[in-house]
């Protein structure tokens, strides 16, 4: 199958503003869809399980009366886990134990110190109570993510997890339920949409309300997050998943052809870009994929993604490469050349970056360990993996020793007073020790 990707070179005079508008991703917010959400949120909020069966049963075809009907139990999580195979299920039990074992290590501890005058300061690190985690029904229903979203929130020690999943016409998916049983979810509820993300932020008489909610969703589902922030946490807004494959021309173009077909088969709008300084090595791979893309199900998607948003970029050298990868700022990053550990030290902006030949961006999406759950659109920028740290909150400690309190009214007096808080300086000039 032909396919018609856009390419260009670093070398050429148009190269920024080709960058540039290759990265371009316009996640305008559709006034229809706002209003629409707005309506569900402040029905659920306003109605409770009233609301979320109606719109349950007319979103997603279904005939609930009860809002009972809407729970399912560990037991029928377990029933669901049995139908599944054995093979799947032990790659599940695999996957769960090894992102669990990554993300112990990023586990933060409380901290103090004391000062000479008997003055503590230092930080209490707390789980969160309870957290939602939305998972997508239909296309995008991925029992992986199940897994990178709830193992966390489990390793941060939540109180409660409470997954939400839409099933549609009443169906439900035996896989995601066997990896929520796996992962240890505490209760799952069938709703999805904007009336799912509502209810978990204000609580029904049903659903409980949680403190943060995280997990990917439509369009309804990331609109209906942001309109709940603040009564709630919630994760990043997850744009079009992306890779960025840096290659010497050393590893089999087939491979590199695979790899950029594994994000290009998420969605249409996925964006998948190889970076190489060798030309000829470009034509090989443009060539693999060519013939490759005939054996894939999802080919049309993947034609769909790549001829909308992939690219090829021929450079000068890995120094330019290693630029180019900086301005991507790309969720996945491949150094799929020689000596990946020394160029991975020239990368600054990345959500992960997977080092060497044998290292596809597949294997960290099920079960090297690291979070699949990622910064996209450049946010990399700023913004880091889905981590124990977003289940954890800190509070400040501060303990004052007589002494200490004394020494420190002597600083907050002044500073209160150029304030014109009177009270503040008073409260502080209270400790001041008369002999000290
Ligand atoms: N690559 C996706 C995650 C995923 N892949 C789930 C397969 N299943 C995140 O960008
Ligand atoms: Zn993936």
């Amino acid at each position: 199958m032909n396919l018609n990707i856009r390419e260009f070179s670093s070398s050429s005079a148009g190269f920024r503003s080709e960058l540039e508008s290759l990265l371009a991703w316009d996640s305008v917010s559709d006034a229809g869809v706002q209003k629409a959400v707005a309506d569900i949120v402040e029905q659920v909020c306003l109605k409770g399980d009233e609301a979320v069966i109606e719109f349950t049963n007319r979103f997603d075809r279904r005939h609930v009366v009860s809002s009972a009907e809407l729970e399912i139990s560990r037991e029928e999580l377990a029933l669901a886990k049995g139908r599944v195979s054995a093979e799947l299920v032990a790659s599940l039990e695999a996957a769960a134990k090894r992102v669990h074992d990554y993300h112990e290590r990023q586990k933060q501890p409380s901290w103090q110190y004391q000062e000479d005058n008997g003055t503590v300061l230092g930080q209490k690190v707390t789980p969160l109570d309870r957290v939602g985690v939305y998972v997508p029904g239909g296309k995008a229903a991925y029992p992986s993510s199940v897994l990178m979203n709830v193992m966390p929130a489990k390793v941060a020690g939540v109180g409660e997890i409470i997954m939400v999943v839409p099933t549609p016409d009443g169906l439900v998916n035996d896989i995601v339920l066997a990896a929520a049983y796996i992962a240890g979810v505490d209760r799952v509820f069938t709703i999805g949409g904007a009336q799912a993300v509502a209810a978990l932020a204000y609580g029904t008489e049903t659903i409980p309300k949680v403190d943060k909610i995280v997990g990917p969703g439509n369009i309804y589902v990331a609109t209906a997050k942001k309109m709940v922030f603040g009564v709630v946490g919630i994760d990043m807004i997850a744009g079009p998943s992306e890779i960025l494959v840096v290659c010497d021309g050393k590893t089999d173009p087939d491979w590199i052809a695979m790899d950029l077909f594994s994000q290009a088969e998420h969605d249409e709008d996925a964006q998948s870009i190889l970076i190489s300084p060798d030309l000829a090595f470009i034509k090989d791979v443009k060539a693999s994929m060519e013939r490759l893309i005939e054996t894939q199900s999802r080919k049309d998607i993947i034609k769909a993604s790549l001829e909308g948003r992939g690219a090829f970029i021929h450079v000068e050298n890995m120094d330019e490469a290693m630029d180019i990868a900086n301005v991507v700022a790309a969720e996945h990053l491949e150094l799929s050349i020689d000596e990946p550990e020394k160029w991975a030290k020239k990368i600054r902006h990345a959500g992960a970056i997977f080092m060497g030949r044998h290292t596809p961006e597949a294997l960290g999406d099920y079960c090297a360990g690291p979070n699949h759950v990622l910064p996209t659109s450049g946010t990399a920028r700023f913004s880091s993996p889905l981590g124990v740290y977003d289940f954890q909150k800190r509070s400040s400690l501060i303990y004052c020793s007589p002494e200490g309190a004394s020494e420190l009214a002597k600083i907050a007096s002044p500073l209160a007073r150029g304030e014109s808080l009177e009270a503040h300086a008073m409260s502080a000039e209270y400790r001041i020790l008369k002999d000290f």
